[in-house]
């Protein structure tokens, strides 16, 4: 299957191609480098240090023998795309060419707009791009969880039933998002479901909760594949962050109580949802969505458990409740259907103490890249 991916640069991205391009997908992907400038401009560089795109590319073909195609352009602009679309014929395409960070679109107005243009702008043009270059290419758009925010009811996969005066139907579940990136998020899937409508797009919204991670099989390859892995305030995610505070010695930056409720996924889990979706097509006029988390943690139980992974490892790990920067629930029901891409195959692998041991012994050999000032940065909602 020839398949797309926007975004290929990214966390999630980079190890989703490497590993679909051993299971038989041709893969090609995109990029424009966005999260790396914002990194450098922003002085927040990953901890493991990255090869450009066409570079590693080449690393993994010289280590794997598997090929990938790399095109470096901008999903904003359209001329390249229709041309990248048109050229290449995907059979799917997955749209992870996003600013991905809630922390960064609250930063200041310049982050705002760059993340409402770059996240709309690029969805339009895959939906335009896709039907009028290869209309019966399969849209993988990654949504996210936090679409739903943390309501007081169950959160339904996608879809909920509403009776109302005597009179029923199904609409997409209430949104409503907590940070201006999750906002865009909404939107997205607002604009996708508009042409699934109109166009009969086949569309599959994968609504992903934070994943955690980054030993795949490809990335313990050789250690120049290792994905984009954030530690800082703005872009680096909570037990990604935590683990790193750990080998650091600095205090686990809990947010107010930390009894905030996410649903988590392992990226090993994340690339096998995207092979399932892949694999697994709607029909055309179809808006397919799946609930991409495997187990829910509250903020607490990872820093609990991260202690105790760290201490068992000799570091001095301290938890400390900080002041929180966020506008969100700290206490608050939290329970999401998630069964859809378990019945379509998929076999979680959860959080244990093996997984945190194996990501802190890859964490301590790149300890000297740590730099403990990022991981507070002073970003208020
Ligand atoms: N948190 C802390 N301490 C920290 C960092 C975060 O307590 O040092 C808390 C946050 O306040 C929040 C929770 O941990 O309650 C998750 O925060 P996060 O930074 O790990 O994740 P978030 O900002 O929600 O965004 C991440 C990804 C985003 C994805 C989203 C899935 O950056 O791309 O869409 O996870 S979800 O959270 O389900 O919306």
């Amino acid at each position: 299957m020839r398949i797309l991916i926007l975004g290929g640069d990214g966390y999630l991205g980079w190890p989703t191609a490497m590993a679909l391009s051993r299971r038989d997908f041709e893969v090609m992907l995109v990029d424009n480098y966005l999260r790396r400038d914002l990194c450098r401009n922003l002085n927040v560089e990953p901890l493991f240090p990255l090869p450009n795109l066409f570079e590693r590319a080449k690393i993994f073909k010289d280590v794997s023998g598997s090929s990938l195609s790399v095109r470096i352009g901008d999903c904003r602009d359209y001329v390249f795309l229709s041309k990248v679309v048109k050229d290449f014929q995907p059979e799917a395409l997955i749209h992870f060419a996003e600013q991905p960070s809630a922390p960064y679109s609250m930063l200041n107005h310049e982050a705002a707009m760059l993340t409402l243009s770059n996240n709309l702008e690029s969805t339009l043009n895959v939906a335009w791009a896709v039907r009028e270059m290869a209309p019966d290419c399969h849209i993988i758009k990654l949504g996210t969880m936090g679409e739903y925010g943390t309501p007081d009811i169950d959160i339904e996969e996608g879809w909920i039933e509403i009776h109302h005066k005597g009179r029923k139907d199904r609409f997409l579940f209430p949104r409503q998002a907590s940070s201006l990136y999750h906002t865009t998020k909404i939107q997205d899937t607002d604009l996708l479901w508009f042409y699934v409508r109109t166009w009969n797009l086949r569309v599959t919204d994968l609504m992903q909760g934070p994943v955690y991670g980054f030993l795949t099989e490809e990335t313990s390859l050789d250690d120049r594949l290792l994905t984009f892995f954030n530690y800082d305030e703005l872009f680096g995610t909570v037990l990604n962050r935590f683990m790193v505070q750990a080998v650091a010695g600095h205090p686990l930056t809990v947010y107010g109580s930390g009894g905030q409720t996410r649903g988590y996924i392992n990226l090993i889990d994340s690339i096998a949802c995207l092979e399932l979706a892949a694999k697994n097509p709607p029909a055309p006029g179809e808006l397919r969505v799946f609930n991409q988390i495997t187990e829910t943690f509250t903020v607490r139980q990872l820093a609990e458990m991260v202690k105790k992974v760290g201490r068992s490892r000799g570091h001095e790990v301290e938890i400390k409740n900080v002041e929180n920067p966020r506008v969100e629930s700290e206490e608050h029901y939290y329970n999401p259907v998630y069964t859809g891409l378990q019945e379509l195959g998929l076999k979680p692998n959860h959080l244990t103490d093996e997984v945190m041991h194996k990501a802190f012994s890859k964490i301590e050999e790149f300890s000297q890249n740590i730099r403990s000032e990022v991981f507070t940065m002073g970003i208020k909602w």
